[in-house]
């Protein structure tokens, strides 16, 4: 008797946990393929979008929260050195280093991504809140433009990558791999080591979002046209 009602138990746990996931793919398989100039939910959100046989593009949903232009996909000519993210368990986290423009030409990196780690990232910047005189963090509405020649740092309290919600930790030496993507589609790759940091606990400033986190995001983005 008690044998037989706990085999029941034992197959509805099997049976919600084998349900589960079809539901959770039903759900993405709604999400539609990005289109140039149409409205995006989540600002920094990229996809890699296959078009024909041999040509594929990048769209990055841009801080006006309109998807870009398709982008053809083609090697970036930045360079990065010393690049690292801070440790982190959950939330956000960070990426920081230096990136060099080696060319004669300036190259503007407008989207950046890290789907092992984080569902989207963003491009930030320190800023003063003359309202509570607190120094925060949003994000960057022209993305980073690295000027010909030149080489730009990523640092704590100022400029860097955010990582919008991890979906796995960050441990110290942990290879995070992340992807820059230019204004032209150029796409740079590289790993940042994941090291332990005290800092950058910037505020995030999300403008008229000031709750939770994820539910602000969420609820502010998506009433946003
Ligand atoms: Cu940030």
């Amino acid at each position: 008797m008690k044998k037989q009602s706990m085999t029941g138990i034992a197959m509805s746990v099997a049976l919600a946990l084998f349900m589960a996931p079809h539901a959770v793919q039903a759900h993405e398989g709604t999400h539609s393929t990005p289109k140039a100039g149409a409205t995006c939910d989540m600002t920094g959100k990229t996809e890699m979008v296959k078009k024909k046989k041999y040509r594929t593009v990048n769209y990055v949903c841009l801080p006006n929260s309109k998807w870009s232009q398709a982008l053809p996909v083609s090697k970036s000519d930045l360079t990065t050195k010393d690049m690292w993210a801070k440790a982190a368990n959950t939330g956000m986290s960070a990426a920081f280093g230096l990136v060099t423009n080696p060319t004669d030409k300036d190259i503007r990196v407008i989207g950046a991504r890290s789907p092992k780690y984080t569902s989207f990232a963003q491009l930030h910047e320190v800023v003063m809140d003359p309202a509570t005189n607190q120094m925060v963090m949003q994000q960057r509405p022209e993305g980073l433009l690295i000027k010909a020649g030149e080489t730009i740092e990523l640092k704590p309290g100022g400029n860097h990558i955010m990582f919008m919600g991890l979906r796995q930790p960050i441990t110290a030496g942990a290879l995070v791999p992340i992807t820059l993507i230019g204004s032209k589609g150029e796409t740079l790759k590289f790993t940042a080591m994941g090291k332990v940091y005290a800092g950058a606990n910037e505020e995030y400033d999300s403008g008229d979002m000031s709750s939770g986190m994820s539910s602000g995001m969420s609820s502010g983005m998506s009433s946003s046209n």
